[in-house]
């Protein structure tokens, strides 16, 4: 079958089945109610059963702590009950006042219920992860396409498997509580929880890494991380560590560059690839072995923020990227991605033509090693609880399941270490595969015992092996072989013990220069601008004169660009340039991609016309965007909901801005109330709505006006053409909207600038 069609019909699939569940709705949800029903306003007094998850919620599956399963309601352990008791189960009277020696006298040690809620409280945080602090998870559900048959016997990738997935997305170098929109590498973490055991899939959004060996993890992050004096920046890479770490240590250049260019800063979790980065050994039934490499595509395609967006975005809204994947998931607009596979012939050397497949500062270009589609995943619930789920989840790529096996990159070897290790003071013990969204769905039987937190009460006598008091269980993989995991034997090349590399690991800059190389002009001035950025952050003028001289080494348009920002002279390469052809698949511009999920800002002016409204949020619902009102106020327009005030509202939340009206300045239009007010004061147009449009315009977004939003365009000065959609019907001006927005933005405009 065609691999599109048979995305499509995979999709379709998974989407439609949710779709029946939702029938019988009114209209698609605007996402972000915080429960299943309004609130009242007076505090509730009569007991009454306690309200139901979300639509949008999934949780994990029901299963004991040793991966069987249970029958029962998944909220049975919820404690989502009518009435309040002690964590021992004794119904409580009154949880707001402390025992007291009279009302006004001391608190007796004798609370135990005081004591209990505060010593709980007390221990309520665990350690953040140390890198990949901040992410979002949500789950899903992946369906094999069969494809990956002829290289893998994995049972999960066969046709038409379906199986369950938790994903966590992330970024690497902030806190828990940092800004989702810095620019930095995003994790694209995935736990399948086949019928053959767990396989987490632990890519990162860029497919090359800052290092070549894991012994040097450590010291990238220390640079990364803030500074260990002022512990300043947060969760960025703009400042002297970073750069004096990367100039040194010239094989993170490749990295680097990634990070530089827009795939550092995301528009959304949906719309990122994801990469194994390393490669992977697969066996398929015959036993014969393959390398491979795994790719997620995004089914919206790769796209990003601006950079003057990602920077308000920090402000307006620090959680924007959760709060995207959680919306977009509620909104029914489910994000989708393909996996892939590039294949290599299992060659001793490991090598695919020029590219040592063990380095994992290289890629392999896509034209040279296309990607094979083997499945697709469709994300389609919320989690419940965002510490039981998103936070306790633990990956490992040592979680691996028959027929996938590592390699010898020693990257990936260092990682197969740290992971379980990580988890065990993060998590508190090494029972942590027990916990609910991280227990496998097929059983368990480990012979591992005892230890912090053990929920499983195991039976016998004999946990070890050999042993005839259980009977001899748990038994090896006997005649059936069928699903039980091997290390696929690999030639080891006669070896002395070194700590060393091989010399193909020396090459730092062709592959950087063939990125730089496959960006169109607008990537590339991106690129320029984000170098120029960070090290114009920087402190120190040497360590801004070592990374120039890595820039010379890649471009020396690149390097003499950047120089000019940060006021230096350009050097020139101390390394031949190498022009590797340049790789086409490594740019997001070009393509048309589908609409679901996009936010649409639409202004209306209360004394306006509001006629083509209603048809207008239907035809958006219709396509799989979340329509947004924009009034002068709160509550509603002219019958409508109102979703965002010219106060509340920022453009840069919305993908598409659209006219509907020029509404005059709003009471609230105050300049000592408002800031964004600015000092106009003999405007005809609310200034927020100016503000509004200048900014969706410099952003390069596809704007639509119609009837009185002409003019509240013409207020704003915008009297150009490319990606202004002018009407006189609100149905019409859609419509071209939608055509122009499939390119995701109006980048012309860019290069106008
Ligand atoms: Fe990780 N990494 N990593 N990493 N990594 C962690 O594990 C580590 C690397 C990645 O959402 C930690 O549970 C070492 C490459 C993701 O929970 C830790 C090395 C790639 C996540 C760890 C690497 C990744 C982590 C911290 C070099 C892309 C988040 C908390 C040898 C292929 C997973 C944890 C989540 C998390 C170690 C390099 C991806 C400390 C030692 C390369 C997506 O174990």
């Amino acid at each position: 079958m065609d691999p599109k069609q048979l995305a499509k019909d995979t999709f379709e699939k998974v989407v439609g089945r949710i779709a029946e569940k939702a029938a019988g709705m009114a209209e698609p949800p605007v996402p972000g109610a915080p429960g299943v029903e309004p609130p009242q306003l007076e505090e509730p007094t009569e007991p009454r059963e306690p309200l139901p998850p979300k639509p949008d919620q999934g949780a994990p599956e029901l299963r004991t702590a040793t991966g069987a399963e249970v029958d029962g309601k998944p909220d049975a352990r919820a404690q989502h009950e009518t009435y309040l008791t002690t964590s021992t189960g004794a119904r409580i009277r009154d949880t707001d006042h402390s025992l007291k020696a009279g009302e006004r006298g001391p608190t007796l040690l004798q609370d135990h219920h005081l004591r209990e809620k505060i010593t709980h409280f007390d221990h309520e945080r665990i350690p953040e992860r140390v890198v990949h602090a901040r992410g979002a998870g949500a789950h899903g559900v992946f369906v094999g396409y069969g494809t990956a048959d002829s290289v893998c016997r994995a049972g999960f990738l066969r046709e038409g498997v379906e199986t369950p997935t938790f994903v966590r997305f992330s970024t690497v170098l902030g806190s828990r509580g940092s800004a989702d929109t810095v620019r930095d590498t995003r994790g694209f973490a995935t736990k399948f929880y086949t019928a053959e055991g767990n396989f987490d899939l632990v890519g990162n959004n860029i497919p090359v890494f800052f290092i070549q060996d894991g012994i040097k993890f450590p010291d990238v992050i220390h640079a990364g991380k803030p500074h260990p004096d002022r512990e300043i920046p947060q969760a960025q890479s703009a400042h002297d560590t970073f750069w004096d770490f990367v100039s040194l240590h010239t094989e993170a250049q490749h990295h680097t560059m990634w990070n530089m260019s827009d795939r550092g800063i995301p528009r959304s979790y949906r719309t990122m690839e994801g990469f194994g980065v390393h490669t992977f050994r697969v066996e398929n039934d015959e036993g014969a072995t393959s390398l491979v490499k795994f790719h997620w595509k995004p089914r919206l395609g790769v796209h990003s923020l601006t950079w003057e967006e990602a920077q308000l975005l920090g402000g307006v809204d620090p959680d924007f990227h959760r709060r995207d994947l959680y919306d977009a998931i509620e909104s029914g607009a489910y994000p989708a991605y393909e996996l892939g596979l590039q294949v290599f012939p299992d060659n001793p050397e490991q090598v695919f033509g020029d590219v040592d497949l063990l380095d994992p500062t290289k890629i392999v270009p896509e034209e040279l090693a296309p990607v094979q589609p083997v499945g697709l995943m469709v994300l389609t619930a919320n989690p419940t609880n965002f510490f039981a789920e998103t936070e306790q989840v633990a990956f490992h790529v040592g979680h691996l399941v028959a027929g996938i096996d590592a390699t010898d990159d020693p990257l990936l070897q260092a990682r197969l270490f740290s992971y379980v290790d990580t988890q065990l003071s993060r998590l508190g013990g090494p029972n942590y595969n027990q916990i609910p969204v991280n227990r496998p769905h097929t059983e368990v039987n480990d012979m591992f015992r005892d230890g912090f937190h053990q929920h499983a009460v195991h039976a016998g006598v004999a946990p070890y092996k050999p042993n005839s008091l259980d009977g001899g269980c748990p038994f090896h993989a006997g005649a059936d072989l069928e699903g039980s995991f091997e290390h696929l034997p690999a030639r080891v090349a006669e070896a002395t013990k070194v700590r060393a590399q091989p010399a193909s690991y020396d090459d730092h800059y062709s592959q950087v220069r063939q990125f730089w190389l496959s960006m169109s002009p607008v990537e590339q001035e991106h690129i320029i601008r984000a170098y120029a950025f960070e090290l114009g952050k920087c402190y120190e003028q040497t360590i801004k004169e070592r990374q120039l001289q890595c820039l010379a080494n890649i471009d020396p348009r690149l390097c003499s660009e950047v120089a000019t920002a940060l006021g230096l002279p350009a050097p020139s390469p101390t390394v031949p340039l190498v022009d590797l052809e340049p790789s086409p698949a490594l740019s997001q511009v070009g393509e048309a991609w589908p609409p679901d999920g996009r936010m649409v800002g639409i202004v209306i002016d209360p004394d306006g016309d509001l006629a083509d409204l209603a048809a207008v949020r239907t035809a958006i619902f219709g396509a799989g965007m979340v329509p947004l009102l924009i009034g002068p106020h709160g509550g509603e327009v002219g019958g409508f909901p109102v979703q965002r005030t010219f106060a509340t509202a920022r453009s840069v939340e919305f993908d598409v801005v659209l006219v509907a009206g020029s509404p005059v300045p709003a009471p609230d239009a105050i300049p000592a109330r408002d800031a964004k007010v600015g000092a106009a004061d003999t405007v005809t147009v609310d200034p927020r709505v100016v503000l509004l449009l200048e900014e969706a315009y410099r952003h390069c977004k596809v704007i639509g006006a119609w009837g009185e939003g002409v003019t509240a365009l013409e207020a704003a000065g915008i009297t150009g053409t490319p990606g202004i959609v002018r009407g006189d019907t609100g149905a019409d001006v859609l419509a071209r909207v939608q055509e122009q927005m499939a390119f995701h933005r109006v980048w012309e405009r860019f290069a106008q600038s």
